[in-house]
């Protein structure tokens, strides 16, 4: 393993990436989120997506210097139109606008539209519950994921992640793909040339699979929760592709041909503002929300997010590990 400080994770990225080509926009905002994705114990999301990055740009598959443009398309909905950069970026310069849309409005939504993304979504929903809103956002990615029932990848791996502002503590966020894990996590077992479990994912036939070559190459992923993911995963297609005029995750792959490229979509946010739900400034949902957590952490489970707050706090004092395989071919990008 090669240690890194958190300061080093995150120059090795941006240099890595203005080093091939990407405007200083895009690689500050992009090593913003892996780093922030090593610092949490989050590697499927962290430094490794690096690689993925300038692949994509290698193959044409995405814009380094995208200068995303953010539309005021309704009293509730903001707008970003990523021009075909990378999805941190369009996040950042939508921001502003989705949150004092929120304030004024109570709800608000944002749809960042023809965007590459590839990032873990907390990091956005953090910025939000910083803000004191509450807040939702899912994004397709390429259909890798078969139906429960079937077996031919439709769905993409569709994460949602929800968070709620906790005063004095850090926020409370959830943020799962709708496949039984993402595929980073595959990758990561394929790169380090591990089985992965049963349930991750199925052979061309449809049957099980513990070979990610297997499941990446040949056959598909499988939802989590059966039925329900599969759902989930049906909703997050809808709601941010058709809905908000951009791809699915099979319009994506399709767009993708074949090149390995990160997807290419769109993206929906929601924000809210409990001060408008209530219609005071008391914060009585903050201490109505304590008893809750207090009922889940009393017993000895654990909430969404504490293991990464956890690592967030070691790495910080320790930084952090990535194997060493990584950190040479990150380097290799530098010559
Ligand atoms: P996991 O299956 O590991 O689930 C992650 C969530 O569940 C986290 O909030 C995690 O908290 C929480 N969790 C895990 N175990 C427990 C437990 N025992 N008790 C309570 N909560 C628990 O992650 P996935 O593989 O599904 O997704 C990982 C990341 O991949 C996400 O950040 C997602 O945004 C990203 N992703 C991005 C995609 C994209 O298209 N951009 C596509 C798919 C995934 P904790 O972190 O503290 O363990
Ligand atoms: O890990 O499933 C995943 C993923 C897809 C796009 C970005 N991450």
């Amino acid at each position: 393993m090669t240690r890194l400080t958190l300061d080093q994770a995150h120059a090795l990225a941006k240099l890595i990436l203005l080093h091939n080509g990407f405007s200083l926009a895009h690689a500050d905002a992009v090593a913003d989120t892996v780093a922030a994705g090593e610092r949490d114990g989050c590697a499927s999301h962290g430094l490794y997506r690096v690689l993925g990055c300038v692949a994509s740009l290698k193959a044409g598959k995405v814009e380094a210097d995208a200068r995303p443009e953010v539309v005021d398309q309704a009293p509730s909905i903001v707008r970003v139109d990523a021009a075909g950069g990378f999805s941190q970026l369009a996040f950042q310069a939508g921001l502003p606008l989705l949150k004092d849309k929120a304030r004024a409005n109570g709800i608000a939504a944002m749809a960042i539209n023809r965007c590459v993304h590839f990032s873990a979504l907390w990091v956005e929903i953090e910025q939000l519950t910083e803000a004191g809103l509450v807040a939702l956002a899912c994004t397709p990615s390429h259909a890798w994921v078969a139906p429960a029932g079937g077996n031919q990848p439709v769905f993409g791996t569709n994460p949602i992640a929800f968070g709620w502002p906790r005063a004095g503590h850090d926020p409370f966020v959830f943020d799962f793909a709708t496949s039984a894990i993402a595929r980073g996590e595959i990758e990561l077992h394929r790169r380090a040339g591990k089985a992965i479990p049963e349930g991750w994912g199925v052979d061309a036939q449809g049957q099980p699979s513990t070979d990610p070559n297997v499941v990446l190459d040949l056959g598909a992923m499988l939802t989590f929760g059966g039925h329900k993911g599969s759902a989930l995963a049906a909703m997050v297609e809808l709601i941010a592709g058709p809905l908000i005029g951009d791809l699915t995750s099979a319009e994506s792959l399709a767009h993708d041909g074949g090149s390995k490229s990160s997807p290419y979509h769109g993206e929906l946010i929601i924000a809210l503002d409990p001060r408008r739900f209530l219609g005071d400034a008391t914060e009585q949902h903050l201490a109505r929300a304590e008893s809750l957590f207090e009922s889940i952490q009393g017993q000895g489970a654990r909430l969404p997010s504490q293991r990464r707050y956890e690592a967030r706090a070691r790495s910080r004092v320790d930084g952090v590990e990535i194997p060493t395989a990584l950190y040479n071919d990150l380097k290799a990008l530098l010559a």
